[in-house]
């Protein structure tokens, strides 16, 4: 029996390479130098298609893709495939949610202590030799006991709450409703009302057009010149051109982000920037739960295939 065509979009590390091929006849888009050629020759064909977080699918390619039954993303956030597009001809959408919550959150928590804590300066410092020349590194600033805000108290969010008790900081968030199982903490429906109160802004919310944008000029003026906002979710919830210029004049005070518009083309504003950590869209790069995203993602290819109910389903 032939393979089913399966259209991948980028890579993959080696250990989901390997499955993916022997079980699926793979076209890999990513490589294609003519990509529109490239689909008018397979995509009649594609049954299903491999995709990660960032990456997703468009309207256009799977629009090239008539026999196209399912899209499986390698990531918890599916914000990039257009699932108009998916539910205009039933197409199913999976992801892979929660074998990389934890990860994410030690990312946006470590984050957070590298920031304030001034930890990448602070290495320097001792490497190029600054320690025995200029002596004691300046003064930084604590984190615990102070009050952080979590803006999206979904998995993620609520894992960096979980940490963020152990540093036995004062927490509240923000979401469309207050959630039965944080009862501890502080619900602040208004967004701006929560960078107001808050030191530590996390950003944790799954991106759609309505969250386009929701950290912008109010929310960072809110936050203010002693503020730290850290974003583990999309680009897309934050408004970059009001992010940078309100870091360059130290009307917020610093961010620690993984995520950029235009990725990994990031806006060469940020790299002049000494009050902004930089992260290269890492916070689910472990060995580990890559391992368990790649497994994730081909079971829901399989469980589609063999007639099964998806895993992980999104649409
Ligand atoms: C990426 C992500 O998928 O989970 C998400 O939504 O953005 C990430 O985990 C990962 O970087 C692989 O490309």
């Amino acid at each position: 029996m032939n393979k089913p065509v399966v259209l991948q979009m980028g890579a993959y590390p080696e250990w989901d390479e390997g499955p993916l091929n022997e079980q699926y006849d793979v076209r890999r888009y990513f490589e294609a130098a003519d990509k529109a050629a490239f689909l008018t020759e397979c995509g009649p064909r594609v049954r299903a298609i491999a995709t990660r977080g960032e990456l997703g699918a468009s309207r256009e390619v799977i629009g090239a893709c008539p026999n196209l039954e399912v899209i499986s993303v390698y990531g918890v956030g599916f914000d990039a495939v257009d699932l108009e597009a998916c539910r205009e001809r039933g197409i199913r959408v999976t992801n892979t949610p929660d074998v990389l919550t934890g990860d994410v959150a030690d990312l946006g928590v470590a984050m957070m202590l590298a920031v304030s804590r001034g930890i990448v300066g602070a290495e320097s410092w001792v490497r190029n030799g600054d320690w025995a020349t200029r002596g004691n590194y300046p003064l930084q600033r604590r984190i615990w006991g102070k009050r952080a805000g979590i803006l999206g108290l979904g998995r993620i969010g609520f894992e960096v709450a979980q940490r963020l008790r152990g540093f036995g900081m004062d927490i509240a968030y923000s979401d469309v409703s207050a959630k039965d199982h944080a009862p501890d903490l502080t619900f602040i429906a208004d967004p701006v009302a929560l960078a107001r109160r808050s030191e530590f802004l996390f950003v944790t919310l799954a991106a759609s057009n309505e969250t386009r944008h929701i950290v912008g000029d109010a929310m960072i003026e809110a936050l203010g010149p002693e503020g730290v906002l850290i974003n583990v979710s999309r680009a897309s919830n934050i408004d970059e051109e009001a992010l940078i210029p309100a870091l360059r004049d130290g009307r917020l005070g610093a961010a620690a982000l993984d995520v950029f518009a235009g990725e990994p083309a990031i806006d060469p504003r940020f790299l002049q920037l000494p009050n902004v950590l930089l992260q290269p869209h890492h916070a689910s790069g472990t060995v580990e739960t890559r391992k368990a995203m790649g497994a994730l993602m081909r079971d829901n290819l399989a469980a589609h295939f063999a007639g099964k109910p998806l895993l992980t389903p999104v649409a």
